[in-house]
């Protein structure tokens, strides 16, 4: 069968044994192969996985699993197999949330394998980007360790993989899974080769996995200080607008300082709403957004690699989310977005503070910051709460709100319920080029005929990178995201200031909202008067749609 590789792992579970594990292990029991055989099933009925080229599986071999593990834990695990169910508890009593079935060695394998697979398909150019749906996910487990349902840290091992086979030098590793990788953390802690970036519920230190070091405050260790990134989520509930504004004005800006070669994404979905460990608000289609994002660093190399995600509604809708926007469809165009919440501000403020002694974009934080009351993307620096005091205050008012949302939650116990995201469409044409008639048109692009090019001009340079991460990261983004326009109007004349590579950065930014409509204005001569009046043409030509992003 054409997919035999892909359902290894589902299907090797026989019902017996595996009642027994839940019956030891209950915690476990939301770790399900449904997870997987509901992602595949609506990348199949989207028409997602047609569109995909299929990458076979391998098993990581002991070489590549001492990457990141040791040899002790390797060898413990692959007795693992052999043991009686007697044994297998007793082994899985030593870690914490997790349970070793028999054939878990063999499926952590091909997870692990699955990982390195797509991280060659994408180095040797075979495919631009790429997704893993695999179990058992990774990002908990440790060097000799097994923890939080995780055998072997798949993205971790990719990671060193990448570095040792291809000679990678930067590797980013985004953690958007709601719990934190400290397995992640651990490996990297001190190497400044890897960037790792992780959000997770926290709830000042209560939430699984309980750990201090998963605080903002944990930013890496000598060499490798400021490559480790923790957003604390000290509330639930944290919607799209609270993750965008932790892209836009942390992690975007410090991945583009740091210039990664390769991007791997620790791929959970608990983080999106339904999910009964994230216990988030944000829809499945805000990692449409997320994965636009990261698709403009590392010339578009990016593998994601599936972890975690319960929630068999919003996981499915989640993923198919996020492939389709790797294959290159436009991202829909993001409901209702305002400003971060309180409690995300202020971790949001706390990382910037602990981090920007590594990281020159953080260093200016004069404009940036704002008033979580006006409700904006856009950070100004007027009302940002000083962490010393509010940390303990919130502290306190959070166990009371604790206490009433308990209260709260006994009471209406029903199935939260969110609109299914809208069909995504895309044209089959993805770029039109109009030239005069004299230029010739470039491969990959169609000529449109027309007598008239317009022109406009309203974007002055940026080209230091602390400069295009306040302007564009900091500034214009969060614009484009809560404005949320029918059609972006980007304009380059030759006196723009703005080199190429920070135009090519701009224009892929920015193709994340009005779902992907972009019209680029390029003056190739130099500018005569009356450019105004040809954009003021141009806006009335266009006044049927009802908003306007203009840059
Ligand atoms: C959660 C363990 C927490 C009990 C508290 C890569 C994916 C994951 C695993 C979460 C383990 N139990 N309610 O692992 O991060 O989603
Ligand atoms: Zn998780």
């Amino acid at each position: 069968e054409k997919n035999n590789n892909f359902y290894h792992n589902v299907f090797a579970f026989s019902a017996p044994i595996l009642l027994c594990l839940y019956y030891f292990f209950p915690v476990c029991k939301i770790e399900v192969p449904e997870r997987l055989t509901v992602s595949h099933e609506a990348l199949i009925k989207t028409g997602l996985a047609d569109r995909c080229i299929s990458v076979p599986v391998r098993e990581a071999t002991d070489a590549d699993i001492l990457l990141v593990h040791s040899e002790e834990y390797l060898e413990a695990v692959k007795k693992t197999p052999y043991m009686t169910l007697e044994d297998l508890q007793e082994f899985t009593l030593q870690y914490g949330d997790v349970y070793f079935h028999p054939n878990i060695y063999h499926c952590a394998k091909l997870a692990a394998g699955a990982a390195l697979q797509l991280v060659d398909s994408v180095m040797t150019g075979k495919v631009r980007n790429g997704m893993a749906l695999v179990r058992p996910p990774g990002h908990h487990s440790m060097r000799s360790a097994a923890s939080g349902f995780c055998v072997f840290n798949n993205v971790a091992i990719a990671a060193q993989y990448a570095k040792q086979q291809y000679g990678v030098k930067r590797v980013l590793i985004v953690d958007w899974d709601v719990h934190h990788g400290q397995g992640v953390q651990y490996c990297f802690e001190d190497d400044p080769s890897v960037l790792y970036f992780s959000w997770h519920r926290y709830e000042h230190q209560k939430f699984w996995p309980q750990l201090k070091e998963s605080d903002y405050n944990s930013v890496g260790k000598e060499k490798g200080a400021g490559f480790n990134i923790n957003v604390p989520w000290n509330k639930v509930g944290m919607k799209n607008s609270d993750y965008l504004s932790v892209f836009c004005h942390i992690l975007l800006p410090v991945a583009y300082e740091f210039s990664p070669d390769l991007v791997l994404v620790c791929a959970g979905f608990d983080s999106a709403i339904g999910d009964p460990e994230g216990e988030m608000c944000a829809s499945p289609d805000i990692f449409a957004h997320l994965t636009h994002l990261l698709m403009n660093l590392a010339g578009g190399k990016l593998c994601a690699v599936l972890e975690g995600g319960y929630n068999l509604t919003s996981l499915p809708q989640s993923v198919c989310q996020t492939v389709q926007t790797l294959l290159g469809d436009p991202a829909p165009r993001p409901a209702n977005l305002d400003g971060p919440c309180e409690s995300a501000l202020e971790s949001l403020h706390c990382v910037r503070s602990a981090h920007r002694q590594y990281w020159s974009c953080l260093k200016h934080m004069t404009f940036i910051f704002t008033a979580s009351s006006n409700n904006s993307l856009l950070l100004s620096p007027a009302e940002l709460p000083t962490s010393d005091v509010t940390t303990k205050r919130i502290k306190l008012a959070e166990e009371e709100e604790d206490k009433l949302k308990k209260v709260e939650e006994e009471k209406n116990a029903e199935e939260e319920v969110w609109p299914e995201p809208p069909k995504r469409v895309a044209p089959a044409v993805r770029t039109a080029l109009v030239l005069p008639n004299d230029v010739a048109c470039p491969d990959g692009c169609k000529h449109v005929n027309t007598s008239q090019v317009c022109l406009l001009v309203l974007l002055q340079g940026c080209s230091d990178v602390s400069g295009f991460a306040q302007a564009v990261l900091g500034l214009l983004l969060p614009l484009g995201y809560e404005y949320d326009p029918s059609l972006v109007l980007l304009a380059r004349t030759p006196d723009s200031g703005l080199c190429d590579s920070v135009w090519q950065q701009l224009t892929g930014l920015l193709q994340g909202i009005a779902q992907g409509h972009t019209l680029v204005l390029m003056q190739v001569r130099r500018r005569r008067r009356g450019g105004s009046i040809s954009v003021y043409l141009l806006l009335h030509f266009w006044g049927g749609l009802d908003r306007w992003q203009v840059f």
